[in-house]
């Protein structure tokens, strides 16, 4: 076994939590057409995998649906997948289309077609995040988030524990990750970013880690 191959802890991310409902599609027969995303909330019903950050509203969705992405049909069914063993076929069109959709937002193909080929088999055969504990990890300044996974893309040794801690701002480094490929990062000059940069009360950094309310 591999001195990186000692150190890596897989982990899988299917939890259930107060987040997660927001994301939830409900397994009780619907009239999509006729139910709003709000009025999903607090149903029963399957949860979104919690691995990888918009595996499935941004990366699985059909763009030519109708209707929101919580209600697209094909999420479903990846979530209720084992995030380790995904039944690739249905899902591998639906990732590299749309994988390709955003690295051409910029107008400027920045994913190598091996580099595409081994996310979107990544992508739909599995769902986790890659976490090394030998590596260091940053609360007060975390920039872990798809480190490993860039790393492994890019031919480079990664240098940080990996996987998403609390406070990570975890979707613009997706947005760079997916539009500007797979070497660039939120960090650069000129990277692409949405505005809102941290949680109005960020997550406290001892168990369980959680922030009053807003409000409060
Ligand atoms: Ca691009």
């Amino acid at each position: 076994m591999s001195a990186l191959r000692r150190f890596v802890v897989v982990v899988p991310l299917a939890f259930v939590g107060m987040l997660a409902l927001a994301a939830c599609s409900a397994e009780e027969p619907i009239e999509v057409d006729d139910v709003s995303e709000d009025e999903l909330i607090l149903r029963r019903g399957s949860v979104d995998h919690a691995a990888i950050v918009e595996a499935t509203t941004m990366m699985l969705v059909d763009g030519l649906a109708t209707v929101a992405p919580p209600l697209d049909p094909s999420l479903d069914p990846y979530n209720r997948e084992d995030p380790f063993r995904i039944t690739a076929a249905p899902y591998r069109s639906a990732f590299a289309k749309n994988l390709g959709r955003f690295d051409d937002y910029d107008r400027k193909i920045d994913w190598t077609a091996s580099q595409t080929s081994a996310w979107v088999t990544r992508m739909a055969t599995g769902n986790y995040q890659v976490i090394d504990t030998s590596k260091p990890c940053d609360f007060a300044s975390p920039h872990t988030y798809l480190e490993i996974e860039r790393a492994a893309l890019t031919g480079k040794p990664h240098a940080t524990c990996g996987g998403r801690m609390p406070n990570e701002d975890a979707l613009d480094v997706t947005v760079n990750f997916l539009i500007r490929g797979p070497a660039a990062t939120e960090q650069d000059p000129g990277a692409i970013r949405d505005g809102v940069f941290a949680a109005t009360k960020p997550a406290l950094s001892s168990f369980p880690y959680l922030a009053e309310m807003n409000g409060l």
